[in-house]
């Protein structure tokens, strides 16, 4: 059996570890059952026991049984944390034609993994010693098992920093980057209850069909004068980003698009104030919340009058649809109707959610569930959904603000940052944007290419994106796409230089189905005061509550007519799913 640090916070280290393995092989080999978790808590009393025993010889029972009970109790609640937080990994979203089993698999052994590098060489021998006892303790191997294992070990082995390309030393802290200061959270009050610029927008899908076909109509032209915009843009600034290898090699241009790509140098003596928001997920509250808590409308005016007052920019982290209950007719509106009256103040970049596929003339979602098109696919003229599609593939994946980087997710894979990144232009490239939709940062400092392959939704470590940061000049990197529990997080580095931004959630929020997992979120945005080479980040909370209400929110004045589009019960099939079907030849296809 294991033995245990005499240092009580490695011990406890060690002990959550271990129930993390064992919970782990418990869904490797399929469903973990009551027998298996009976097994699970038993194992848990005997390691306590043997611990208490090694820790305190010399005491009588009665008082040896009180702390061993005590400290049982703590570990089977550790537990049963552990195993709720593996079970969520089953609802969280995988990429079309992707088995959520297998991506769930992938995010055990990622965390294994994560756990390993925690420990010192000679305890990762212990707890891999660990791990081949409870693979044996049943009596049988199960083949998933022993394949687990050695996966783990050659992961193990590759991790070590002589095989891998880089190293701690061949990162150098960059001596012109922004200083970024990250301060506590901040509490906004709107000054305003309520803005004209929403009352076009705030309405409802019809149940009747003539209606809502007039309502698909005025979205097609939304959409048309929105990829009108974006394509003016994109003819200025195409070129642009070619053969330069450094954001600071754009220093003193003016600010472009070139593809998929803006590039926003700061002008010198300038103040600029980023608002900056993560996923939204169809809760419109939070975005009109934050919009009128951020005074984004009358700043822009002030600036407009006055440009030596701060600058306002509005970026958009990506993921405007699904989850939550105002997708397209909410969210997506309003950001097209944000951009096109102030293309040059806002950023609408692309989310993972904004990936839709066209197999035999009809468009699926690119991610399981895809509820705002599944909701509305048997109402809507199939062609409003090619426009969604098109505009969803115009949209703008990341951009540089100075020396800051915002993009959905994260970094690509590794062999592609060598295989393909030369200079700027390479971002442009559709894998490497895909990729980006969809990384996660891991708190292990390095992941082996094995790791990184196994899935579209795949880690990258820090000193992997301390390398990404360097190769491009940039000081810190702002994403979404996490569904952070506290809206907000800063990790990597003495600068904290990976933000992650969640705006869609709220335990209360009426944007969100009574059920849904993001009610768990504290909605977050964050304001980024960029003046003289120091950007300054304050996060702050969204107001939704405030915007659940009739009198601030036209979508809470009335209910959805007849079949509600909020229920995505309609056609809760994914579009993975539904391709399956239609090579089975057993979907109705009217
Ligand atoms: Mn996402």
């Amino acid at each position: 059996m294991l033995t245990f640090s005499t240092n009580p916070d490695v011990a406890e280290q060690q002990m959550n570890a271990i129930i993390f393995y064992l919970t782990a092989f418990g869904y490797i080999d399929g469903e973990f059952d009551f027998t298996e978790k009976t097994f699970v808590r038993i194992y848990i009393r005997q390691l306590v026991s043997a611990r208490a025993k090694a820790a305190m010889p010399d005491a009588d029972p009665k008082t040896r049984d009180e702390v061993t009970n005590r400290f049982v109790t703590h570990f089977h609640e550790v537990f049963e944390h552990i195993d709720r937080s593996v079970k969520d990994l089953f609802d969280e979203v995988v990429a079309d034609g992707e088995d959520v089993e297998k991506y769930v698999y992938a995010k055990l052994k990622l965390k294994s993994y994560e756990i390993f590098q925690a420990f010192d060489t000679e305890n990762q021998h212990e707890l891999l010693a660990t791990v081949d006892e409870l693979i044996y303790a049943d009596g049988s191997v199960h083949p998933a098992e022993a394949r687990f294992r050695t996966e783990l070990e050659a992961l193990l082995s590759s991790s070590d920093p002589a095989v891998t390309s880089l190293g701690p030393d061949d990162i150098e802290v960059l001596p012109d980057q922004n200083r970024i200061a990250i301060e506590g959270p901040a509490a906004l009050r709107p000054r305003l209850e309520d803005h004209p610029f929403f009352a076009g927008f705030e309405q409802h899908y019809s149940a009747d069909p003539d209606r809502i076909r007039s309502q698909a109509a005025a979205d097609l032209q939304l959409m048309q004068r929105f990829l009108g915009k974006l394509e003016e843009q994109r003819r200025a600034g195409a070129g642009r980003l070619a053969g330069k290898q450094m954001v600071g090699d754009f220093a003193g241009q003016r600010a472009f698009l070139d593809g998929h790509v803006y590039m926003h140098p700061a002008e010198p003596g300038r103040i600029y104030e980023l608002t900056v928001l993560g996923d939204l997920h169809g809760c419109y509250s939070c975005l009109k919340g934050a919009l009128l808590q951020a005074d984004f409308f009358a700043k822009l005016e002030a600036w407009r009058l006055d440009n030596r007052k701060p600058e306002p920019k509005l970026i958009l982290l990506g993921d405007y649809i699904d989850r939550g209950r105002f997708s397209y007719n909410g969210v997506l509106r309003t950001v097209m109707q944000l951009y096109i009256a102030a293309p040059e103040h806002v950023f609408p970049l692309r989310g993972n959610h904004e990936y839709y596929i066209e197999y035999r003339g009809r468009i699926y979602g690119g991610v399981k569930p895809a509820e705002a098109i599944n909701t509305l696919v048997n109402h809507m003229p199939g062609e409003v959904f090619a426009e969604y599609m098109k505009m969803f593939e115009e949209l703008p994946n990341m951009l540089f603000f100075d020396d800051m980087m915002f993009v959905h997710a994260g970094i690509p894979r590794d062999v592609d940052i060598r295989a393909k990144i030369h200079d700027f232009s390479a971002l442009n490239d559709p894998d490497l944007r895909f990729q980006m939709l969809w990384s996660d940062p891991s708190t292990a400092d390095f992941i082996p290419e094995d790791l990184q392959a196994q899935n579209a939704r795949f880690p990258f470590g820090r000193l992997q994106f301390e390398a990404f940061m360097q190769k491009l000049g940039c000081s810190i990197l702002v994403r979404g796409h996490e569904k952070v529990d506290a809206g907000f997080r800063a990790m990597y580095g003495d600068q904290q230089s990976l933000i992650t931004l969640f705006s869609a959630g709220g335990a209360d929020n009426n944007d969100l189905p009574p059920e849904s997992s993001y009610r768990s979120v504290t909605p977050m945005a964050a304001t980024i005061r960029l003046e003289n080479g120091s950007a300054q980040v304050t996060p702050w909370l969204i107001d939704y509550e405030r915007f659940n209400d009739p009198r601030r929110n036209r979508f809470f004045a009335s209910r959805p007519r007849g079949r509600s589009a909020a229920q995505p019960t309609l056609c809760s099939i994914s579009g993975g799913e539904a391709k399956n079907r239609l090579r089975r030849g057993s979907l109705n296809r009217s």
